[in-house]
């Protein structure tokens, strides 16, 4: 067996909620007030799994955050026992409260990048958390993602764990998300496409609207640390016009798999370098660019059905299916001309719907809740196999699930401390079905 790309799902917490936290994220703000169902988020979220299991992919979980944040939330200055921290913080500074309770942990691909052994100098695995600092509610993400990452991928003869970059504007990171690589298999050495939507130091174009949640000086250093062969590394920026109507990462206008990128024809400042660039860096065979043109769906379109949010995957047989969120389909021009997609001279055969309707009104789609990691048998032997996603794990965790998880959510719930005492008894019951040990903050208290 050689190289296989495992996705990494990030299960989706018990605070799941509706908060318009993400400033340009217009599915997030579009949704601020509404009732969430933390529970059919969670069960959206590991039926999915199930979809890419018995398509046979490898697939793994990644354990949520710790929400409420209690620790942010005393950091902030509430103070008194655990249900006065919360009354404090809802009667002065609900927004503050509703950050500590975000469930963002979920979009998995803005966790970490992650960089195989193919591509890296000394041969190991590398991840580097993202720093997320656009917004509260997922810059105080890093910490447990970095527990949890090391958790799971402990073998340091297999993996190398970085510091998240420092928390500033110009080295602002949201990871995979704006990362892709593109290989003739798996194993093999792949070139590395980092997307940016700002430099910090060079001037260019930037969004006049939105924030630009990449910087380019972050993804250079997320290069570096990696070890990365700047020869096989491509840096582009994304269009700034896009990021003004919603683009708000990378994986939302562009998806790449093996030797496929498809991607809006707007989705860069100058698509044609980009694709000259990558396959220079690429060399042979010649690459396969699918160019949407926004004539056939304009960028609004792309954004409110997530298209370029699907997973792009590899079957055994060596097709690629293409992991849809169920919007694409209530599209029907995007539903339309991927019909036609699978009738044209690509990789691309097959079609898959998935309902994320919780995720995606927080405006994250497929793509968003997964890290792919490429991992060659020995490193897979490496890791911590209880994350591996199999039937066993699959029927634990949606009795977890539903043990744990309340169905309904508003605001004025954030405050409950009984909220509180089901999150962390979920969480503790989680590391040890993922046989993580601890990870949260609550565990590691006097450890
Ligand atoms: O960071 N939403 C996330 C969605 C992330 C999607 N990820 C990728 N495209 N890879 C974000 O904007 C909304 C949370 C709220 O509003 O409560 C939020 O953070």
């Amino acid at each position: 067996m050689s190289a296989i790309e495992v996705n990494f799902d990030g299960l989706v917490g018990t605070t799941h909620s509706y908060a318009g936290l993400a400033f340009g994220n217009l599915a997030s703000q579009r949704s601020a007030g509404s009732v969430s169902n933390p529970r059919a988020a969670a069960r959206q979220g590991l039926r999915k799994m199930k979809v890419l299991h018995d398509l046979g992919l490898s697939q793994a979980v990644l354990p949520p955050q710790e929400r409420p944040a209690m620790d942010v939330l005393r950091q902030l200055g509430f103070g008194g026992s655990d249900a006065a921290v919360l009354a404090g913080a809802a009667r002065s500074a609900p927004q503050l409260l509703a950050a500590c309770c975000s469930a963002a942990s979920m979009w998995a691909a803005n966790s970490a990048t992650v960089s195989p052994s193919a591509d890296t100098a000394d041969g190991r695995v590398h991840f580097t958390p993202a720093n997320l600092i656009s917004g509260l509610h997922r810059a105080i993400e890093p910490p447990t993602t970095a527990r949890a990452l090391r958790a799971i991928f402990a073998d340091p003869s297999h993996f190398a764990h970085h510091a998240p970059l420092p928390a500033v504007e110009p080295f602002a990171d949201e990871g995979a998300a704006n990362h892709t690589r593109l290989c003739s298999e798996y194993g093999a050495a792949g070139v590395e496409f980092f997307v940016y939507g700002k430099s910090a130091f060079d001037s260019g174009p930037a969004p006049k609207r939105y924030p630009a949640r990449q910087s380019l000086e972050a993804s250079r250093a997320v290069a570096r640390l990696h070890g990365l062969d700047a020869r096989r590394c491509v840096c582009a920026q994304q269009n700034p016009r896009l990021i003004d109507v919603g683009v708000f990462h990378n994986d939302v206008i562009a998806v790449g798999n093996a030797q496929v990128l498809l991607h809006h024809e707007r989705a860069f400042v100058d698509c044609a370098a980009v694709q000259r660039q990558l396959q220079q860096a690429f060399g042979e065979p010649p690459l396969c660019f699918v160019a949407v043109p926004e004539a056939r769906i304009d960028a609004a379109q792309a954004v409110s059905s997530y298209l370029f949010n699907s997973q792009l995957v590899t079957l055994a047989s060596g097709e690629m299916a293409l992991i849809v969120a169920q919007e694409c389909r209530r599209s029907p021009p995007v539903w339309c001309w991927l019909e036609e997609l699978l009738e044209r001279q690509t990789p691309i055969r097959r079609l898959v719907v998935t309902d994320v309707t919780e995720s995606m009104r927080n405006g994250g789609g497929p793509a968003c809740l997964r890290l792919r990691v490429v991992l060659t048998p020995a490193q897979l032997a490496a890791l911590n196999a209880s994350v591996l996603f199999d039937e066993p794990l699959f029927a634990a965790l949606g009795a977890w699930v539903e043990r744990n998880y309340r169905d309904r959510l508003t605001a004025a719930d954030l405050a409950d401390p009984a909220l509180l005492v089901e999150s962390r008894t979920a969480l503790d019951e989680l590391t040890g079905i993922l046989r993580l040990g601890p990870i949260y903050p609550f565990q590691l208290v006097g450890a």
